[in-house]
């Protein structure tokens, strides 16, 4: 009897545990590039371009190794994955389907209630399993990422000498914080002309998803997995030597400073996460890179990459709506792309738009600290970054945005809301030079909005954040200011806010 075996747009691993339990003699593997993937947030174009060139190519490289593969192109028109699947049983005669567990509820949902039988396989390219996940969290009061990711340094043996960290301690944050560098001695990321399958993919994506955000052209992502090992080298001796120091630096010439760009290859299946922490273990064992830098990277990979999933999946699917603060602003036009004066906002949309990636502190303490301060709605800010990001799925991106950026779970992944004013950007970036608002300035004319929408969100919430243990003490700092600022700041926020209702500029 045949079996199909579904392989999805973000299961492109050699070892997925759906292509391990088929047989290359007898089954079929199914691939599909279908509407509703394609169309459950208007993906980033590049996002789009990036998941079929890669489809493709993968697909090809089953062929050459003897698998059988029955393979949707977009313009077929299939509109889901399980009529793909249906359309497939059909044709070669089988009743059944192996598959590798989605990484999103509503693709789990789908498959479960697909007329053909689907047998859903555990996806092991993670470290942690959902088990594993579970009996971690189990009677824990709160779940904090730095006790499971000791837990995945010991399970892994990365960077252990014994049952100790190596270096003695476990975390070398506190080295990871520089500001901006003045300059910058690596070129960035490994860019590839396109081929002719991508430059297939990019004429379809151009003509069929040409009113998503975002642009096409300058396409230079790896698309298969030899170019994403090539990239994987390349930064890992140029770049991954002063990617501790300036992890949370912000420059506004230069969009990946020393930052992987592993994500979405990581994420579509194109490189494990235990190669590429090995690569960097191996790194630091030879000396090329520092104990903070090594550390730094496997700590978001093995620690936030497999946290953030396992509260995804204990969580449930109403994760995606919740919204703790009550937050119902509409998402600001600036997100796409419209006119604003704050020069970190317009810079961070703009290199989102041409690139699909920003790194990791301009999606938190830029776009999402706005998002946060002017009270907007979590959901859409999670459709946004659903949708802009070209390494953005439910179970990686959920999380980061509903719990750590928007603080909508209450508390479950971060224990403090991470709000700030302008000095933070100030410090840790060049933005603020290039801005028509002043960051000195906390009122009046010029103020920058980061200042008074910090007290603004800290005085509508103080009931909230008034006892928490990382963030409460802030609230002596707004006594002890004069009631007329208080009044003034309050006033000139509500300005701001109405400004962003009725579509204005800010
Ligand atoms: P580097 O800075 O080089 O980091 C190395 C790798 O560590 C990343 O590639 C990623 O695999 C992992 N990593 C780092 N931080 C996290 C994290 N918080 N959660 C999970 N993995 C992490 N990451 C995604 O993969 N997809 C998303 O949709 C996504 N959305 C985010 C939304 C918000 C609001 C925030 C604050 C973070 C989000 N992240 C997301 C995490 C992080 O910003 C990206 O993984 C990172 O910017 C990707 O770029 P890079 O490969 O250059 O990463
Ligand atoms: C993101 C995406 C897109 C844009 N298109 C497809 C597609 O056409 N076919 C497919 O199999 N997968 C696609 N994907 C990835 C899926 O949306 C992803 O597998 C789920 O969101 C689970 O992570
Ligand atoms: Fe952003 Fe304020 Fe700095 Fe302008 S002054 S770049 S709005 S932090």
């Amino acid at each position: 009897m045949v079996n199909l075996i579904l392989v999805l747009g973000d299961q492109l691993s050699d070892n997925l545990s759906a292509l391990r339990a088929g047989d290359r003699d007898s089954d079929v593997v199914v691939m599909a590039e279908v509407a509703d993937e394609a169309s459950y947030v208007k993906h980033h174009p590049k996002k789009i371009a990036f998941l079929f060139a890669a489809m493709r190519k993968f697909a090809e490289r089953l062929s050459n190794d003897g698998w059988t593969v029955d393979y949707a192109r977009f313009e077929e028109g299939e509109t889901s994955i399980c009529g793909a699947l249906l359309a497939a049983a059909e044709r070669h005669g089988a009743d059944r389907v192996i598959a590798t567990e989605p990484g999103e509820w509503r693709l789990i949902e789908a498959l479960t209630h697909c007329p053909v039988q689907v047998e859903q396989r555990p996806d092991d390219r993670f470290i942690a399993s959902h088990k594993d996940f579970e009996s971690w969290a189990k009677g824990r009061k709160a779940l904090r990422m730095e006790y499971f990711y000791r837990d995945m340094r010991r399970k892994t043996g990365l960077m252990m000498e014994g049952e100790d960290p190596a270096g003695g301690q476990w975390n070398y944050d506190h080295d990871n914080r520089k500001p901006a560098p003045g300059t910058v001695d690596y070129s960035g990321p490994m860019r590839f002309t396109p081929d002719d399958t991508v430059q297939e993919v990019l004429d379809l994506v151009r003509e069929r998803f040409a009113d998503n955000f975002g642009d096409l052209d300058d396409f230079w992502f790896a698309t298969d997995r030899g170019q994403a090992r090539q990239h994987l080298a390349h930064w890992v001796k140029n770049g991954l030597p002063q990617f501790g120091d300036y992890q949370d630096a912000m420059l506004d010439d230069n969009r990946f400073l020393y930052h992987g760009i592993v994500g979405l290859y990581i994420n579509a299946g194109l490189l494990d996460p235990m190669e590429v922490c090995q690569a960097v273990e191996a790194a630091w064992q030879a000396g090329d890179a520092p104990i903070n830098a090594a550390e730094g990277f496997i700590r978001q990979i093995i620690g936030w990459r497999e946290y953030v999933r396992g509260i995804y999946f204990v969580e449930g699917p109403d994760y995606t709506s919740r919204n703790g603060l009550k937050h119902t602003r509409d998402l600001p036009a600036v997100y796409w792309g419209g006119p604003t004066f704050m020069h970190c906002m317009k810079r961070s949309v703009e290199q989102t738009r041409e690139e699909a990636y920003a790194h990791h502190i301009q999606r938190l303490m830029v776009t999402g600290n706005f998002a946060l301060l002017a009270g907007v709605d979590p959901a859409q800010v999670h459709e946004w970054y659903l949708a802009v990001y070209a390494d953005a799925y439910e179970w990686v991106e959920a999380p980061n945005v509903i719990g750590m950026s928007q603080f909508a779970d209450g508390g479950i992944i971060a224990s403090k809301p991470y709000v700030s004013s302008g000095n933070y950007i100030h410090k840790m970036s060049d933005y603020c030079g290039a801005c028509s608002y002043s960051v000195g300035k906390k009122t009046g004319e010029g103020a920058c909005p980061f200042n008074l929408l910090y007290w603004h969100f800290m005085d509508r919430h103080r009931k909230i954040f008034e006892g928490n243990p990382r963030i409460g003490r802030i609230y002596a700092n707004w006594d002890r200011m004069d009631a007329d600022k208080r009044a003034t700041i309050i006033a000139e926020g509500d300005d701001i806010l109405a400004r962003l209702d009725a579509g204005k500029p800010v």
